[in-house]
């Protein structure tokens, strides 16, 4: 077998890569003329390129890696269970230590009566669990009518066929038919790009009367659940106007359906609590998790679902489930985490350290002439950019040109930060200090003035009609 390592010269790996793998949400040929940036390790909130570059990692990996790069904790906790018991199912009437654990540690975090889990391998199963065990319910109560799910428009919730579905991504949807019937999407509370007029909060309270609406459409008879993550993520960090939840709330109380909330990236830690969910304040009968349960050292994910709908669930087979169900590695691994997340009171960080420090830091860009506004919770924050902050004016260029400009002047300034559209998005390593902090804002900063400059020169500051 050939060796293929870090030692290699990049052009070389960048070459086999093009050759042989395919990447996902990618142009690939023209990743193959560019040539894939390959990492070849990380430590803290640092990761380092094949070319030596030590580079800030704003997105925390893809908003996993909670408690940082390189814990060797979690290596000795593998390798001990590869040792012990590499794997074994969770199916025909079996289990083992690290499922077991794992499901009692997250029930004990867990708000309310969300006391049980089932496990997936990633955000994108444990969504496709979670529609198809939310019709299951209600067929199972006597009501099979109820199936139909709504979300939103430029939520995510995954990439498979069933969560592809439940999002709302309409270049998703353009590709391989989705979404499947009786999925239907509301709008999303998203003030800064479709807000106009609006105050925030009367904006908000009509973006949740949204979901009453299409709950009359529908009929009452017929609708099983809505999903929507707390705060979205991947549309873009959209926290929503304080009137928006408790307005959905409210809704969810008064008709007869479940609210599943996807806290894949809001959970574990990254909003000041465990789930989004409190951050928010509101009840959901489900939580999808993945991501921050294990801060991406292994593949993992899971439902956590309420006493009363588990009850139903359980009362019956449920003819549903992977092969890694409860990983024991992956199991293993997320309850290390776990652990670490508690001993070393990570969350109290994020409120009382790392959250104010980057709000302060990102607050300093507020003067920037490209960046429209601060929007921030915990750990997880966006920068509008606009040519025109008053009137939030988009750019006359297509939506993403200008973020991706910006995300391009990052990347040479050894600063992952990414871009959704023309937001520029920020989900550091939860672990992430005071220090790292002010370089990364010190790199932001280079980088929009260095876009500034790019747009200024190509006559692009100008604002759509
Ligand atoms: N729900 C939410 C809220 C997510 O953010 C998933 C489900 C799916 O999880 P898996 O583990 O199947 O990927 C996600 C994943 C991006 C990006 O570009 C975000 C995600 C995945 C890939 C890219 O921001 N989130």
């Amino acid at each position: 077998m050939t060796v293929i390592s870090n030692h290699m010269p990049t052009a070389e790996l960048q070459a086999l890569d093009a050759a042989h793998h395919m990447h996902p949400f990618t142009t690939n040929d023209e990743l193959a003329k560019k040539g894939a940036r390959v990492i070849t390790r990380a430590k803290g909130v640092y990761l380092t390129d094949s070319e030596g570059n030590q580079i800030l990692d704003a997105m925390a990996g893809l908003w996993c890696v909670n408690i940082g790069y390189g814990r060797p904790e979690m290596a000795e906790v593998a390798a001990r269970q590869m040792m012990e018991l590499p794997f074994y199912n969770t199916f025909f009437m079996t289990t083992h230590v690290p499922a077991i654990a794992l499901a009692q540690e997250i029930a004990k975090l867990a708000p309310g009566d969300l006391n049980h889990i089932f496990f997936a391998g990633s955000g994108s199963e444990a969504n496709d669990t979670n529609l198809r065990m939310v019709r299951t319910y209600w067929a199972e109560k006597g009501k099979p009518s109820k199936s139909h799910i709504i979300s939103r428009k430029n939520g995510y919730h995954g990439s498979t066929v069933g969560a592809g579905s439940l999002g709302g991504m309409s270049y998703m949807h353009a590709q391989g038919g989705m979404p499947i019937p009786g999925i239907h999407h509301i709008n999303q509370p998203d003030w800064w790009s479709e807000g106009g007029d609006m105050t925030r909060e009367a904006f908000g309270l009509a973006r949740a009367q949204e979901l009453e609406a299409k709950i009359l459409e529908l009929g009452e008879d017929n609708v099983a659940a809505f999903i929507a993550e707390p705060i979205q993520g991947a549309g873009g960090v959209i926290i929503p106007p304080d009137t928006y939840w408790p307005e959905i709330q409210r809704i969810i109380d008064k008709y007869e359906i479940l609210l599943i909330a996807d806290e894949v990236i809001c959970g574990f830690g990254r909003t000041g609590n465990w789930f989004g969910s409190q951050t928010m304040g509101i009840r959901p009968h489900i939580m999808t998790i993945a991501k921050g349960l294990s801060s991406g050292y292994q593949p993992i994910g899971g439902s956590i679902v309420c006493d009363e709908v588990a009850e139903v669930i359980n009362a019956t087979e449920f003819n549903h489930g992977y092969t890694y169900s409860g990983h024991p590695v992956a199991a293993a691994v997320a309850l290390e985490n776990l652990r670490i997340l508690q001993d070393e009171k990570i969350l109290d960080r994020v409120n009382n350290v790392g959250g104010p420090a980057l709000k302060a830091g990102l607050e300093t860009l507020r003067d920037h002439p490209l960046v429209g506004e601060v929007n921030i919770k915990g750990m997880m924050a966006s920068l509008p950019l606009t040519p025109h902050k008053e009137s939030r004016a988009k750019f006359a260029s297509d939506a993403g040109t200008v973020g991706y400009m910006c995300r391009e002047r990052c990347f040479a300034n050894n600063l992952v930060m990414r871009h959704v559209g023309d937001r520029m998005i920020i989900s550091p390593p939860l672990i992430i200090e005071p220090e790292e902090i002010d370089v990364f804002i010190e790199r932001a900063r280079k980088a929009l003035d260095e876009t500034y400059a790019q747009l200024k020169d190509k006559d692009m500051l100008k604002a759509a009609s």
